[in-house]
């Protein structure tokens, strides 16, 4: 009898610890609601009031602040004319290819009027990442930051900064950014640049009718404060230094990076960085600045500097110091391409990384523009192009076409037929001088909607190799679903038999966001562990409208855990 209780009892205490630890778990891990309405809400930007299309009529948007660990449960509402979707930039959706967001690619759009709630749990990621809208360019003015940190009870490998800032770097057109790109539709021809570039919003003292918003931030003498720079423009890479203030660079794109220091950083858009920053300058104002890294050839950009200012407070900063006009950065040329090699070849994960060594799905992707010859039945003003063509860009000589009636992952999980076809090429289909004077012959590319199929599990390396079909560009390369280990770059064609002895396969850094050198390569690895449609394509939207993308098929692996989720019932249908 004695014996039986003592046994019970013991059963029971295992029972109710393991209860328990259960319990604390999930006290630790929060879900977080919130309300996205997305809007016209009136802007006032350069002079003129402009009817914007903003979340919750904030532009940028409401910053997001979660625990590595926990739920973010966002009912988007759209009461704007367009269709809209949302993404959540860089956050790994294990399971949840549903509440990616990317229009046609893992949902329909939500419809002005309809609504849909994003369910997914943030595993294993810290840092900066963002959230955009992924639908035509709406993403240009819906946008905001979506801040990880960890877990309770644990802290970041560097001393706690005494402030952190979100830095969002953004584009500012005067006209409205649906306009311009139905515009760069119809004509064929390259979109309007930009007017203005903006730090959270806000162009700066640069810029006509802007100096009394231009945007403040906080810093006191002695503090360390942390800066998450996020590159939130449509389609420009951006520099991006502080007068007299040098960075440690500490983390990207949501995982942390072995600490250097610099004086100017480049982000391409979609990309992250952490940086620390000191208060070891005497109080004064001192001006953060952005301008454009532009390294297509003879190519028109935006031209134009955003500042805000970095101000010491008060305490330390008398009256008369906050008069100043703040001193300026000097930022590289817009072509320096020197500084941008020099910036992200620094980039390593701060110790020994697990990077796939045995490689199952060996991958060559080219990246670049193209020309369209004008379609007989189109008007000479619709192919305003160089010599009367029309501008596209493709992967492996494959323009990706979004699927009009169903979205890639629903034909997938549905086994709907005629959606999209799995004949991406695992090569490129012609070997030329990829980064040579290409022959006039061979610019254009084939339209269509393909992806490439992977096997969950496969342990995935991928060549991107930039062209010079018509110009050469640096291309920042995101993907969907995963981080990649950025293994390699380097300038010119990639050499198989020689290159791969420059691959670090010890302590890479960790990205979702990989800036293509332009006129050069890169290599990336992951492991494709997680099921659904992943969109990989260049984050400027003017070449993603071209067709600069490719989805990867994931499969579903051996049971649930590695399965696709089911489809929640608010899906948006087409
Ligand atoms: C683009 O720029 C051209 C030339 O400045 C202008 O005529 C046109 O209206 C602009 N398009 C849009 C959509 O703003
Ligand atoms: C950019 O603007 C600066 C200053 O206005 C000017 O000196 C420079 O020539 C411009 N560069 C280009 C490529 O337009
Ligand atoms: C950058 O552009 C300037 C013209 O603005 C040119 O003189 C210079 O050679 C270019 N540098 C590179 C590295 O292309
Ligand atoms: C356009 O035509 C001119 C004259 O024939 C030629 O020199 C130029 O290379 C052509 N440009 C393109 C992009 O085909
Ligand atoms: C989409 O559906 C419509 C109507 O059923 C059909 O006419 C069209 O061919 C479909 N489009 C594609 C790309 O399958
Ligand atoms: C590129 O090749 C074409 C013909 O293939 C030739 O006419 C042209 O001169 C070449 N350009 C350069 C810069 O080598
Ligand atoms: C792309 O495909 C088209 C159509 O088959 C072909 O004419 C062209 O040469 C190809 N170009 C490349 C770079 O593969
Ligand atoms: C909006 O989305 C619906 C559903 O997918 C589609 O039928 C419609 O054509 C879209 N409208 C525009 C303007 O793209
Ligand atoms: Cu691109």
């Amino acid at each position: 009898m004695g014996s039986f209780n003592n046994s019970h009892c013991c059963i029971f205490f295992f029972f109710s610890f393991g209860l328990l630890l259960l319990l604390a778990s999930f006290a630790n891990a929060k879900v977080h609601y919130h309300d996205f309405v997305i809007q016209a809400t009136p802007v006032k930007r350069l002079c003129n009031t402009h009817s914007t299309i903003t979340v919750n009529g904030m532009y940028p948007g409401p910053t997001l602040e979660v625990n590595d660990g926990d739920t973010l449960v966002v009912k988007v509402t759209n009461k704007a004319i367009y269709n809209a979707t949302i993404h959540w930039h860089g956050i790994r959706q294990i399971r949840t290819a549903w509440a990616d967001g990317p229009e046609m690619v893992t949902q329909c759009p939500i419809r002005p009027g309809m609504s849909y709630t994003y369910r997914f749990t943030i595993q294993g990621q810290v840092g900066t990442l963002w959230w955009h809208a992924h639908s035509s360019w709406l993403r240009a003015t819906v946008y905001g930051a979506l801040i990880i940190h960890p877990k309770e009870g644990s802290s970041y490998p560097f001393p706690k900064p005494t402030r952190e800032t979100a830095i969002l770097l953004g584009e500012w057109w005067n006209a409205n950014p649906m306009d311009v790109v139905r515009q760069a539709t119809l004509t064929g021809a390259t979109p309007n640049i930009s007017d203005a570039y903006t730090i959270n919003g806000q162009p700066g003292d640069l810029y006509s009718c802007s100096s009394q918003d231009t945007v403040v931030v906080p810093i006191d003498s002695g503090e360390t404060n942390l800066l998450r720079v996020i590159n939130s423009a449509l389609n420009q890479q951006l520099f991006f230094a502080i007068a007299n203030h040098q960075f440690t660079v500490v983390g990207a794109d949501a995982s942390y990076i072995k600490p250097f220091t610099t004086s100017v950083i480049v982000l391409g858009p979609g990309q992250t960085t952490d940086v620390l920053i000191q208060g070891n300058q005497p109080p004064s104002r001192y001006y953060m600045a952005a301008r454009a890294y532009a390294s297509a050839q003879n190519a028109p950009f935006d031209n134009t500097t955003t500042t805000a200012i970095l101000e010491y407070k008060s305490a330390t900063c008398p009256k008369k110091c906050l008069s100043v006009t703040p001193v300026m950065p000097t930022l590289p040329a817009f072509n320096d391409t020197n500084t941008v090699t020099g910036f992200t070849t620094k980039f390593r994960s701060p110790q020994k990384v697990e990077v796939p060594t045995e490689i199952d799905e060996s991958l060559f992707f080219t990246v670049g523009l193209g020309l369209n010859k004008c379609p007989p039945n189109f008007k000479s003003n619709q192919c305003q192009g160089p010599n009367g063509t029309r501008f596209t860009a493709s992967m492996n000589n494959a323009s990706f076409v979004l699927p009009a009636n169903f979205s890639l992952l629903q034909a997938h999980h549905q086994r709907i037929p005629g959606v999209f076809t799995t004949d991406f090429p695992a090569n490129p289909p012609l070997k030329f001088d990829f980064t040579g004077n290409v022959s006039r012959s061979i610019w254009q590319p084939v339209s269509g909607t393909k992806v490439y199929k992977l096997k969950y599990g496969s342990r995935v390396q991928i060549v991107l190799q930039g062209t010079r079909i018509f110009t050469a560009e640096n291309h920042p390369i995101h993907l969907h679903g995963y981080d990649f280990y950025i293994i390699a770059e380097g300038f010119g064609n990639f050499n198989p038999s020689t290159d791969t002895s420059k691959f670090n396969l010890v302590d890479p850094p960790l990205r979702n966001t990989v800036g293509l050198p332009v006129g050069g390569w890169a290599v990336i690895r992951f492991v494709a562990d997680n099921p659904g449609v992943w969109l990989m394509h260049c984050h400027l939207d003017v070449h993603i409208t071209w067709g600069l993308a490719v989805a990867l098929l994931v499969e579903n692996g051996v049971g649930e855990l590695q399965a696709l989720e089911a489809p929640p019932p608010d899906l948006p249908p087409c």
